[in-house]
C-alpha cells in the first residue's frame, strides 16, 4: 500500500485503473474532468494501454465504453451531471442490453450550480434505468467504489452508476492505493443477442433487468459502503448520504450521538431503513441533492410517526450543497468557527481574458446589431463566449443547454424572428450542433451561425477540440453553401472586414456560417511556454 494526495475525481480514476480498467471515454464538464485528466497523465494507464480518449459528446463516450465492454474490456465514461442528459439514451438502453466487461457510469453532479445551469441529481437516473449506483463519501471510498461497481457490473451483467458531487469531486485527502487487478481479456458476450434491443428480446431483457432488482437490495444491504450504527440515542435517527456522511463525522467530531444510516449505494439497503424507522423517534436525512431519499422515507401520503425531516420540512435548505455548518444546524448543534470574514475573497463577475478571440466577435457582433436590435436575436451555447451576455458586451440572449444555440435560432427564424444569429464554440458545435445545422440546410433556414472557433475546449481547462481546423469541410458536408461559409479572424487589426462580413450574411436569406477562428489566448500562451522550455511543461 502507498499513499498520494487526489481528488475525489482522481481517487476514483485510480481506483478505476487499479480495478483493471481498460477504457475510458469522456466528455469534459466540471466537476468530472479531472477524473479523464488522471488517467490521460496516468504511467500505469500508459503502461497497461488503457484507451483515454475525449470523445465529441457524453453520448458517444458511453457508447464507445459499451462497445469496450461488449468486447469484454472494463470500461467506463465520465461526464458532468448535465452529461448524462445527453448520454441518457444509451445509458437506459444498456441496462436493458446489460454489460458484458464491467461498465461504469461517473457523473458529477454540481449542486448549488458552481459552474452548471442546474443541480439535477443523478441518483434518479439510477433509478430510471434500474442500475445499482454508488455515492462515496470521502476520497478513500471514492478509489475503493470502482472494484466493487465492476464486480457488481460483471455479475448482474448491468451498467453502474458513480455519483460524486462537487465538493467531493474537487477536494484532496491522502489516499491509500495499492493492488493492482489485472485487465479482462477480449471476450464475446455469452448471449449475444441481448444486445439486438429488438422488441422480443429487449421484452426478455426487461424482465431480467426488474428480475435482479431484489439483488440489488441485498447486495446494498451487505455492502462495505452502506453502515449502520444502531448507537447513540434513538430520539432521532440519521440517514447521510455521501459526502453528507462525511460532514456529519466532522460536526460530530467522529462520534454522532445518534444511531446513523451511511449510504453509499443504492437502491436503499431496505433492512436497515426498516430498523431506522421502527427504532427512532424522529429521521434527518442528509443529502446532496434532491430530497431523493427523503421523499422515499415520508411516503405519500406522509408518514406520520417517525416524522421524517430534510430539505422538504426546511430542516436542510431545499437547494445548494449541503456543507459542515448546514449539517450542524440542521443537528441543533452551533455552527462551526467560520473562517474570518476577510479571508473569504469577495466574489468577482467573471470576465473575457485579456486578449480573448471571443471578445473580438462579440464586439463585431455589437456593431452589427445596433442597429437592428429591436428585431435581431442573437441564440447563444455553453462556453467561454457565453460571457458575451455579461456588460460591456451584452449581445446574447439566450443559453439553455450545448447545442441549442442553432436549433433555437432555427424555430426562432421560422417563427418569423430575424435576423436570427446562433453563436456557437468549436466543441460545442462538434458536441451537438452540427445535427441542428443540418435541420437548418434542409429547411434552407434564413439563420446565421457564428461559430466561434479557438481551436480548444477553453472552459473546461483547454482539452483538444474534436474537429480541430476541419470546421470548413464538416459545415460543406452538411450541405451550407460554399459561397456562405466565411472564415475570419477575430482580432481587432480586423474589425472593419469582420462586421462586414457578418453584415453581409445577416443579409443573405438562408443559412449561412462564420467561422471566427483564432487560438484561445490561454492555450496559446500555455504552448508558447512549452516551446520555451523546449516542451517541458
Ligand atoms: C451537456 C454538457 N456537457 C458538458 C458541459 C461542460 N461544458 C460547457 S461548455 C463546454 C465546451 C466549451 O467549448 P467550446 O464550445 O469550444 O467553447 P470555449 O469554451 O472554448 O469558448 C463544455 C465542455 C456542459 N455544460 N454541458
Amino acid at each position: 500500500m502507498a499513499t498520494q494526495l487526489l481528488l475525489g475525481d482522481e481517487a476514483l480514476a485510480q481506483g478505476a485503473i487499479d480495478a483493471g480498467l481498460s477504457a475510458a471515454y469522456a466528455y469534459p464538464g466540471t466537476p468530472s474532468t479531472e477524473i479523464t485528466e488522471h488517467i490521460l497523465r496516468s504511467p500505469e494507464a500508459r503502461a497497461g494501454e488503457i484507451v483515454c480518449r475525449w470523445a465529441a459528446n457524453e453520448k458517444t463516450a458511453l457508447e464507445a465504453a459499451l462497445g469496450a465492454s461488449y468486447a469484454g474490456k472494463r470500461a467506463m465514461a465520465s461526464m458532468k451531471h448535465v452529461g448524462l442528459n445527453v448520454a441518457a439514451d444509451p445509458f437506459v438502453n444498456a441496462a436493458i442490453s446489460g454489460a458484458h466487461g464491467g461498465l461504469l457510469v461517473n457523473v458529477a453532479d454540481d449542486p448549488s450550480m458552481h459552474s452548471s445551469q442546474n443541480e439535477q441529481d443523478s441518483r434518479l437516473y439510477a433509478e430510471l434505468a434500474l442500475v445499482p449506483c454508488f455515492e462515496p463519501s470521502d476520497q478513500q471510498e471514492a478509489y475503493a467504489v470502482p472494484a466493487r461497481a465492476f464486480e457488481l457490473s460483471e455479475t448482474y451483467r448491468v451498467p453502474v452508476l458513480v455519483r460524486l458531487t462537487t465538493r467531493l469531486a474537487h477536494s484532496r485527502a491522502t489516499v491509500e492505493v495499492g493492488g493492482q487487478r489485472p485487465q479482462n481479456p477480449l471476450s464475446r458476450p455469452e448471449q449475444p443477442e441481448r444486445f439486438i434491443l429488438l422488441p422480443a428480446i429487449a421484452k426478455r431483457s426487461y424482465e431480467r433487468l426488474v428480475g435482479h432488482q431484489p439483488d440489488f437490495v441485498r447486495e446494498s444491504e451487505a455492502s462495505p459502503f452502506n453502515r449502520l450504527s444502531q448507537d447513540g440515542d434513538r430520539a432521532l435517527g440519521i440517514v447521510a448520504c455521501g459526502i453528507a456522511y462525511n460532514y456529519l463525522l466532522e460536526v460530530t467530531d467522529g462520534a454522532p450521538r445518534h444511531p446513523v444510516l451511511k449510504v453509499g449505494q443504492y437502491p436503499l439497503p431496505a433492512r436497515d431503513v426498516e430498523w431506522l424507522v421502527e427504532h427512532c423517534g424522529r429521521i434527518l436525512i442528509l443529502e446532496e441533492g434532491y430530497p431523493y431519499v427523503e421523499g422515499k422515507l415520508r411516503g405519500l401520503p406522509p408518514r406520520s410517526a417517525p416524522a421524517i425531516h430534510g430539505r422538504l420540512t426546511g430542516d436542510v435548505p431545499r437547494t445548494g450543497e449541503l456543507s459542515p455548518d448546514i449539517v450542524a444546524a440542521a443537528l441543533g448543534l452551533s455552527a462551526l468557527a467560520r473562517r474570518a470574514a476577510s479571508s473569504v475573497p469577495a466574489p468577482r463577475p467573471p470576465a473575457f481574458c485579456p486578449g480573448c478571440p471571443h471578445a473580438d466577435t462579440c464586439k463585431v457582433l455589437a456593431e452589427v446589431l445596433v442597429s437592428r436590435r429591436d428585431s435581431a436575436r442573437v441564440f447563444s451555447d455553453i462556453g467561454c463566449y457565453t460571457l458575451g451576455a455579461l456588460p460591456p458586451h451584452g449581445v446574447i440572449d439566450t443559453c439553455v443547454e450545448m447545442g441549442a444555440s442553432i436549433t433555437m435560432a432555427h424555430g426562432a427564424s421560422e417563427a418569423g424572428l430575424r435576423p436570427a444569429v446562433a453563436l456557437i464554440g468549436d466543441s460545442t458545435f462538434t458536441h451537438s450542433g452540427m445535427t441542428g445545422l443540418l435541420d437548418c440546410v434542409n429547411a434552407n433556414a434564413d439563420v446565421t451561425v457564428i461559430i466561434v472557433d479557438n481551436l480548444t475546449v477553453a472552459m473546461t481547462g483547454g482539452q483538444r477540440s474534436a474537429a480541430e481546423n476541419r470546421l470548413v469541410s464538416i459545415c460543406r458536408g452538411l450541405g451550407v453553401d460554399e459561397a456562405h461559409i466565411r472564415v475570419i479572424e477575430p482580432h481587432p487589426r480586423n474589425h472593419k472586414q469582420n462586421v462586414a462580413v457578418l453584415d453581409q450574411e445577416i443579409q443573405y436569406p438562408g443559412t449561412s456560417v462564420i467561422i471566427a477562428q483564432r487560438e484561445c489566448i490561454q492555450t496559446a500562451k500555455r504552448s508558447a511556454r512549452r516551446g520555451a522550455r523546449g516542451g517541458q511543461e
